[in-house]
């Protein structure tokens, strides 16, 4: 019921997307849009990309006296900082791991100026839209989505406090191994290379009930939307592919009166939310562009060596988070509006085991 579609490219004259089926009524304002662009952006830590981009959000339809109207949404924002001949020499190209040689075979024609749809770029959109999204279910709801980063390369986070989150450029759940990832980073980015990473994001507060028992399912669609991000490779929900070395007696997700007692399928249970955290990881790839050369070959067929220059993200996950946070957002309002046209009349039913234990 709630559509977003995204266009535009990383290195044309703008981005923008349009929303379709947001109810009306909902306060926003351009402003709104500040914190979480500036959580995603490029060029605000040496650890991504060196990109200034403005991420001025202009709100073209939908949006009447600072409120939804219940048409279509369009959101713009213009390119401000492109470099397109960072690009020229890989104009005859592929790069290894790249979208380049799929987007070639695909439409016969390809602008090289950058990612072009495949870039990181077309993500600003995302978490543009969600943004209404995260607002309507806090207010509708009292659903909270939050993200943070749970490994980069072989580092995994050895405390979990969620205070931290937000105070440092990584997302990262422990303060005390900051400066561990910032020399891990230094490093990586001095050597050329890049990384991956493993973002979780979770929903509190989402009641049960929320999803579709086989055509849509709620961890289908959560699976779809992360997959539809750019350089994601894997999506787990809630213990994900752990679960294949697990006992029954441990997976399956007691409960008692005071609330279930874990939390291992990640608060969603036959396609429909249970009424715990619901809990997904989402793998991404290391960067494809790198100034290291790699073997490929040209437009022609030889056998050549690629060097890409640019700025880019020596680990895209590092700006990854609010990303995931908005597809969770995104699919999380699309389920609750589904939810209320079917099931609206349906009201709370008894027994309601509280969420209980977050794990
Ligand atoms: C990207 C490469 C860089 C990043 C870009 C994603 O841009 P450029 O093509 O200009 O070198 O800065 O990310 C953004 C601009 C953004 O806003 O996320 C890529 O190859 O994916």
């Amino acid at each position: 019921m709630l559509r977003v579609t995204t266009f535009g490219e990383s290195h044309g004259s703008a981005i923008g997307c349009v929303i379709d089926g947001c109810p009306p009524g909902i306060p926003i304002a351009p402003d709104d849009f500040e914190h979480d662009l500036e959580r995603r952006a490029t060029g605000k830590t040496r650890h991504t990309s060196a990109r200034h981009e403005a991420d001025a959000v202009e709100i073209l339809s939908g949006v009447y006296e600072g409120a939804t109207t219940g048409t279509p949404i369009a959101l713009l924002v213009r390119n401000t900082d492109a470099r397109s001949k960072d690009y020229n020499r890989i104009v005859e190209q592929f790069r290894p791991g790249h979208a380049d040689y799929t987007y070639w075979h695909k439409y016969g024609i390809r602008d090289p100026r950058g990612g072009g749809r495949s870039s990181a770029r077309e993500t600003t959109m995302r978490v543009a839209a969600a943004v209404i999204a995260k607002k309507w279910l806090a207010d509708r709801h009292g659903v909270r989505v939050q993200g943070w980063m749970a490994q980069i390369g072989d580092v995994v986070p050895r405390t979990f406090d969620a205070g931290v989150i937000e105070a440092n450029p990584f997302f990262w759940p422990d303060a005390t191994q900051v400066p561990e990832l910032e020399s891990y980073m230094d490093a990586l980015r001095k050597s050329g290379d890049s990384v991956g990473a493993r973002i979780t994001v979770v929903a509190d507060g989402v009641p049960p009930g929320w999803g579709e028992p086989i055509y849509g399912k709620l961890d289908g669609d959560l699976a779809a939307a992360m997959m539809s991000i750019n350089a994601v490779k894997g999506v787990e929900i809630g213990d994900g592919f752990a679960s294949v070395a697990q006992k029954g007696t441990l997976h399956r997700d007691e409960s008692s009166r005071n609330g279930f007692l874990s939390n291992h399928a990640g608060g969603i249970l036959g396609g429909i939310s249970s009424g715990q955290q619901v809990r997904v990881s989402v793998a991404f790839k290391p960067t494809s562009s790198l100034r290291l050369p790699g073997r490929t070959v040209d437009m022609d067929g030889n056998e050549v060596e690629v060097i890409t220059t640019g700025r880019h993200d020596p680990c895209v996950g590092i700006r990854a988070t609010p990303i995931c946070e908005a597809m969770l957002a995104l699919v999380l309002m699309d389920h609750a509006l589904r939810h209320r046209a079917q099931c609206g009349d349906v009201g709370e039913v008894s027994p309601r085991i509280p969420h209980g234990v977050m794990s």
